[in-house]
């Protein structure tokens, strides 16, 4: 059998663990030998340990708040209170999105689970009874669960701590051409509508998030292990909250079991950490408890949507409006560019060819936990993706045309690139069309309309969904991009020592991605060192260089094109040490994979350990030694991966119980550097998705209490009910502006998954009429919506009495 001599690059590059190799990730070693570090793992000589004491109610003036019990429990060090935190003017907080939050309550607690106060003790048994002695007298106010009482003229005002807020209202934000979108309605043929509730949801990791804090007075240092994905802005945070010069503080973010954006924001736990070791001046422990968890981090989505298209009656989609209105909780803590205020929500029908669009947001709070933060999402690109295929499959019913034609006419077409979307992004490289022909093959389209048409004479309900997504991945670039006022971009620092292996080092922070594998792939292949020659570290701001973290699917995208850009420094360095070792000049200096050689007589070459060598002990006259280099990359754009996610159930209709038939995903995020490290990313983002679409239920009831606080209200799906997986990989649209044509994946499965499934169940009841079915799609609710032929809606407050 013969090669060719891109093949036999290729397989030379799979040797030495580069692009497109299915390496083993190198992290899994010390993870399934039980040997990862953790933040809880973390133990320092005198440590202490810290508790939080939540609140029970929703909403209520805190009349007084006694410690004296605690305090006289042995083993008790310290109590703090919102009042000895005001005394440091760390009461409140900034967040992410310009607004305020507390760390302890003062006046009022707003939500369920609000920090009230903390307890520092030898142990956390220690601390957990000290909490429980502290009396605190509450005195209840009335409670508002959702953005529709929130509004009501005489609903009372959440927020009145903030000076000139006299309602519930955060913002009010538009983008698009009302206008225009206007004249494109009154030329519809046909106008489609919907309306749903996107709810909240959690994204629960596995590890609750933690810090271990140590401020050292004698050297006035302040280390802090903590689990957050963006170490870097924690450490400018602190310093410019807490005051502290920003050199004497180190964040390590060590090894972290999950974080799906639950660990981008601050949390009041790591802020009274930080201080009560500065008080105490010995190290302090927080671990939160699943409850904590799931009570008071991190929530996502919660948005009222909704939308209008209009139509042209040959399928033709003429425009779209949208109005979102969002339900914040208490504080408004996103984390998302400064100038967007409702996120990337924006990229709604970024994939189809809509002239003109217009969207409106109105951001409001309620008595609930900060909520807002993207759970595995570019910055709400889930709620738009969602929104955007309900209403697909909406128009394309309405108008009596074929779901999948319907997208397929109207999808933006493979030349039509770089294309401008109707609410203001470019979007560069697809090919859409061809995803979705390779997804309908796979699941045999055909077959299945003839098979869903048979089963239905015999009482069966068979039904088929379709979802697409495309995504803005990759924050930055800087032009646009910036959080506080801090542009978006990311870095890489690659060392390569005189034996030829190498450290390398970058801003981003990995959560279970297996940066440490794909970041070595990234250099074995632009260098030629073997991956298993390079080992990567993240997470210590005092060695890592500038990043702005891991979400939004970034890492690859920004990081990633750091990696590339800083091997290249190395590699044009290292070709100047090879011209001096083969005594020619540079320019008659050629490369191949991990070799120079000379052009004219390519038996003559050294390899880039040879160079590494020479960087040490034999550089040229006048050339700085070593092999070392950081680049910081500012992407031209944000990437763009596409998917489609085709889905077939069968719904119960006595039960409203539904299975999952089959499901394939075919996704295009551009060249994979590690093919079953992007499969496992599209695995768990549709078990997410399916997770969030039948069975993830958190809801307040009327008093604001949280229905959801547990693993036995708030459902992960087990391999038990976890739905097979089909994967395809083989459109490949490279991204034309990353160095190695690399697009995020991270999320685009928990972003389009959710409403393949749920389009999959409306299909299956399409012939009673309902519109739509809230998520969770529990068989209650089916059978509600097939017994009574009625929408259903899963919007709070919902009593579980
Ligand atoms: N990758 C690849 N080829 C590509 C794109 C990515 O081989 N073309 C690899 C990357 O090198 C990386 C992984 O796939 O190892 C994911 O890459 P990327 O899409 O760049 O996403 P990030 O590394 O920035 O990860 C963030 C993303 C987000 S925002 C959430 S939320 C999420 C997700 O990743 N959280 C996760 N996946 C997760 N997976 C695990 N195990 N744990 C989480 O907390
Ligand atoms: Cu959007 S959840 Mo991820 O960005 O950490």
């Amino acid at each position: 059998m013969t090669t060719t001599a891109d093949e036999s690059r290729a397989l030379d590059e799979i040797k030495i663990g580069g692009l497109g190799s299915s390496r083993k990730r190198v992290e899994d070693d010390r993870f399934i030998r039980g040997k990862g570090n953790y933040t809880d793992d973390i133990v320092l000589p005198g440590m202490l340990h810290m508790e939080i004491l939540r609140s029970p109610l929703a909403h209520a003036r805190i009349k007084s708040i006694d410690t004296s019990r605690a305090y006289a429990i042995p083993g008790v060090h310290l109590v703090l209170t919102g009042e000895m935190m005001a005394t440091r003017n760390l009461a409140w907080m900034p967040t992410l999105s310009y607004d305020t939050q507390a760390v302890l309550a003062t006046d009022k607690v707003r939500f369920q689970g609000q920090e009230v106060a903390c307890v520092i003790a030898d142990d956390p048994y220690i601390a957990k009874d000290a909490c429980e002695a502290i009396e605190v007298d509450y005195e209840p106010l009335p409670v508002i669960v959702s953005p529709w009482q929130g509004l009501a003229p005489d609903a009372p005002v959440i927020r009145d701590d903030k000076v000139g807020q006299a309602d519930n209202v955060i913002y009010n934000w538009e983008v698009g051409d009302e206008a225009g979108t206007d004249r494109a309605f009154e030329q519809a043929d046909v106008i489609s509508k919907l309306e749903l509730h996107y709810p909240r949801s959690h994204p629960s990791p596995i590890e609750c998030c933690g810090s271990v804090a140590d401020f050292n007075r004698a050297t006035s240092r302040l280390t802090v292990y903590m689990t957050t994905q963006a170490p870097h802005i924690i450490r400018a945070a602190v310093a410019m909250v807490a005051e502290l010069p920003e050199q004497m503080i180190r964040i390590v973010s060590p090894d972290i079991g999950g974080g799906f954006g639950n660990k981008v924001p601050i949390y009041p736990g790591y802020v009274c950490s930080i201080l009560a070791s500065i008080l105490l001046e010995r190290p302090v422990k927080w671990i939160e408890d699943k409850t904590g968890n799931l009570i008071s981090t991190g929530f996502a989505r919660d948005v009222y949507l909704k939308g209008e298209m209009a139509l042209r009656k040959d399928g033709k989609i003429l425009g779209v409006r949208m109005h979102t209105d969002a339900d914040h909780g208490a504080f408004f803590s996103d984390a998302q560019p400064s100038k967007f205020k409702i996120g990337l929500m924006h990229s709604a029908f970024a994939a189809y060819d809509v002239p003109v669009a217009h969207l409106t947001a109105r951001g409001v709070y309620t008595n609930k936990a900060p909520g807002g933060v993207a759970y595995r999402c570019s910055f709400r690109v889930t709620e738009a993706m969602f929104f955007q295929e309900r209403m697909v499959q909406a128009a394309a019913s309405d108008l009596g045309i074929d779901q999948a034609e319907f997208r397929r006419m109207n999808f933006v077409r493979d030349d039509a690139f770089p294309h401008r979307t109707p609410l203001g992004f470019l979007t560069d490289s697809g090919q859409y069309a061809k995803c979705l022909d390779v997804g309908l093959k796979a699941i045999g389209y055909e077959n299945f309309r003839e098979e869903q048409a048979e089963a239905r004479k015999r009482g069966r309900l068979l039904g088929l969904g379709i979802s697409t997504m495309t995504e803005p991945l990759g924050a930055g670039n800087s032009r646009e991009y910036d959080i506080l006022g801090i542009k978006m971009f990311d870095s890489a620092d690659l060392k390569v020592h005189m034996t030829g292996k190498a450290i390398l080092r970058t801003g981003a922070k990995s959560q279970g991605q297996g940066h440490e594998t794909t970041w070595a792939q990234i250099v074995a292949h632009e260098l030629g060192i073997p991956a298993d020659d390079i080992i990567v570290e993240e997470g210590d701001t005092d060695t890592a260089p500038f990043g702005m973290g891991t979400y939004a699917s970034r890492s690859t995208p920004v990081a990633g094109a750091a990696v590339a850009m800083v091997s290249r420094k190395i590699r044009a360095k290292a070709r100047k040490l090879a011209a001096h070792l083969l005594e020619v000049s540079e320019e008659d200096v050629e490369w191949e994979l991990g070799r120079f050689y000379v052009r004219s007589s390519p038996q003559r070459g050294v390899s880039i350990q040879e160079c590494a060598m020479a960087a040490y002990s034999n550089m040229p006259d006048g050339m700085e030694p070593g092999l070392e280099n950081t680049a910081y990359y500012d992407p031209p754009n944000l990437t763009w991966p596409f998917a489609v996610y085709i889905v077939t159930v069968e719904v119960d209709p006595a039960t409203g119980v539904w299975d999952v038939l089959r499901m394939v995903a075919v996704d295009d995020c551009g060249v994979r550097i590690n093919p079953m490290i992007v499969e496992g990313q599209i695995m768990g983002g549709l078990t997410e998705a399916y997770a969030m679409s039948s069975m993830q239920f958190i809801t307040f009831d009327a008093d604001g209490n949280c229905v959801g606080s547990n693993y036995m209200d708030y459902l992960l799906p087990s391999a038990w009910e976890t739905p097979g997986y089909e994967l395809h990989s083989e459109v490949v649209t490279p991204c034309p502006h990353h160095p190695i044509g690399a697009k995020g994946i991270g999320e685009c499965a928990a972003v389009g998954g959710p409403a393949a499934f749920v389009n999959a169940v409306m299909d299956a009841v399409s012939d009673t009429g309902i519109r739509n079915i809230d998520m969770p799609l529990l068989p209650d609710r089916v059978w509600e919506a097939i017994t009574y032929r009625r929408d259903v809606s899963g919007a709070p407050p919902v009593r579980q009495d």
